[in-house]
């Protein structure tokens, strides 16, 4: 998997992971092999040069971190900027009604109906009843694969009989499960050799009757260039909910896992590795990341030196807090770097109060939000959170695009938080008068 990529790059970074010091050319020559391997890996162009310039602007505006040589934090860099890339984190399937109706798309050939069965199986596991149904009226050897395969497995297959009508089918094995307590349906669709607007149509149609939860392209990891085409025309058709990469055993470049979510925005969220029933996986961006660059113990080591310093810059802002009292600028400020860093969770934990910050729900997009809210304001009312009376809470919600209630949310978990930190400070200062050891967070 990934072998020629992932050789290439390591070969980069090896040279580069010695280096004490990164000159501008240096960083340059890198970046440059980078870019080549990927091209070569077959990933779209766009995405290739999107994804040059974002590890170019992150080496060029970062300083070194203490204990870790400059090369070891570019690797770490374009780690980063790859998981980022494939979607960050993993991406269960959406089964939250019943019947879930899950529909798989693709071109000929590409695995859906392999894949339906693995996907059956993967869901059986989980406790749930899935019904696989055929709905490739076009070839008659395309039922009997799909009921072979159930038989195999002991599933349940819907059994079309003389309907030729894809919709119909689907509609009634929907109505199938139903009576017969089956709580997902799995739609096997037909595929073509190329995108076909009489498929497209079908699909519309299946997707405008049934409201599938998902619907999922299934692409052939060997693809190359050309995945990126197929995914972006079944998006703009269906609107997918996410892609399953099949084949990814076999002998790909890459380019297809690479390209997908930068294109279309949407999640790899499973990955087929062999035509074994068993052989469906979570995708895990990370983890594939760390698969092509390899470098794993380098990347542990720049996130423990950066931790480190994110502990001093934690304990700096808590000395800071409790001298002045905690203003929304420092807030604002932590902000930036939690979002830089992506691990809310680790650094929240090392913020006294910020973590008890009640009504301040701290999720990714609400991270926006507050982010956007504290930006509408003013730097003195950033300092001096008392100057917000109604008509300036007003005029920050509508600058952020948010609410008043949701400004005023923000303020009192705020207060909540400052009260917080001077009560500590004043038991700390109790403490030192009795004579009693410094007060430990
Ligand atoms: N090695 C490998 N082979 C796979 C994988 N997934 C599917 N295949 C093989 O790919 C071939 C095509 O799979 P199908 O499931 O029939 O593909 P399809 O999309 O249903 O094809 P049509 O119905 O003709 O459109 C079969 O030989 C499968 O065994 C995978 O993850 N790894
Ligand atoms: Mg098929």
């Amino acid at each position: 998997m990934f072998e020629s990529l992932s050789g290439r790059l390591q070969s980069v970074f090896r040279k580069i992971a010695g280096y004490g010091r990164l000159s501008e050319s240096n960083i340059a020559e890198a970046v440059r092999e980078v870019r080549l391997a990927l091209l070569e890996a077959d990933v779209n162009y766009k995405v290739v040069k999107d994804f040059i310039e974002k590890v170019k602007e992150q080496a060029i505006g970062q300083e070194t971190l203490r204990g870790v040589l400059p090369g070891q934090q570019l690797i770490k860099i374009v780690h980063e900027e790859l998981v980022n890339l494939m979607g960050v984190s993993a991406r269960e399937l959406d089964l939250s009604s019943s019947p879930a109706v899950i529909m798989l798309v693709g071109l000929q050939g590409s695995g859906k109906t392999t894949t339906a069965a693995k996907l059956a199986r993967r869901i059986k596991k989980k406790g749930r009843q899935p019904l696989l149904v055929p709905c490739d009226t076009k070839r008659a050897a395309a039922l009997e694969q799909l009921v072979s395969l159930g038989r195999q497995l002991g599933e349940a297959v819907y059994e079309p009989g003389s309907d030729r009508d894809a919709v119909s089918i689907a509609a009634r094995s929907v109505v199938f499960a139903e009576d017969h307590s089956l709580d997902t349906v799995i739609l096997d669709t037909a595929g073509r050799l190329h995108i076909d607007e009489e498929l497209m149509e079908e699909l519309r149609a299946m997707k405008s009757r049934l409201s599938p939860r998902e619907i999922l392209l299934v692409a052939d990891a060997m693809t190359g260039q050309d995945a990126v085409n197929i995914a972006s025309a079944f998006d703009k058709a269906l609107d997918i909910t996410g892609a399953i990469l099949t084949k990814l055993d076999g002998d790909t470049r890459g380019g297809a896992a690479l390209s997908i979510k930068a294109v279309t925005g949407k999640p790899i969220k499973l990955v087929g590795i062999g035509e074994k029933i068993d052989d469906l996986e979570l995708f895990h961006p990370d983890r594939m990341a760390s698969r092509i660059l390899g470098m794993g113990d380098v990347v542990t080591l720049v996130e423990k030196a950066q931790e480190a310093i994110d502990q001093e810059e934690a304990e700096r802002l808590e000395q800071k807090m409790r001298k002045h009292g905690l203003d929304l600028e420092d807030y604002l400020n932590q902000l930036h770097s939690l979002r830089k860093m992506g691990s809310l969770e680790s650094v929240l934990n090392m913020m006294p109060g910020l973590n008890q910050l009640k009504g301040v729900s701290l999720g990714e997009k609400e991270l926006k939000r507050v982010e956007a809210m504290i930006q509408s304001m003013t730097p003195g009312e950033r300092r001096n959170p008392h100057l917000l009376d109604g008509s300036r809470r007003k005029r920050v919600a509508r600058g952020s695009g948010t609410s008043v209630q949701e400004i005023n949310r923000l303020l009192k978990g705020f207060e909540q938080a400052r009260k917080m930190m001077k009560r500590m400070g004043k038991f700390q200062k109790g403490m030192m008068k009795m004579g009693g050891s410094a007060w430990q967070s």
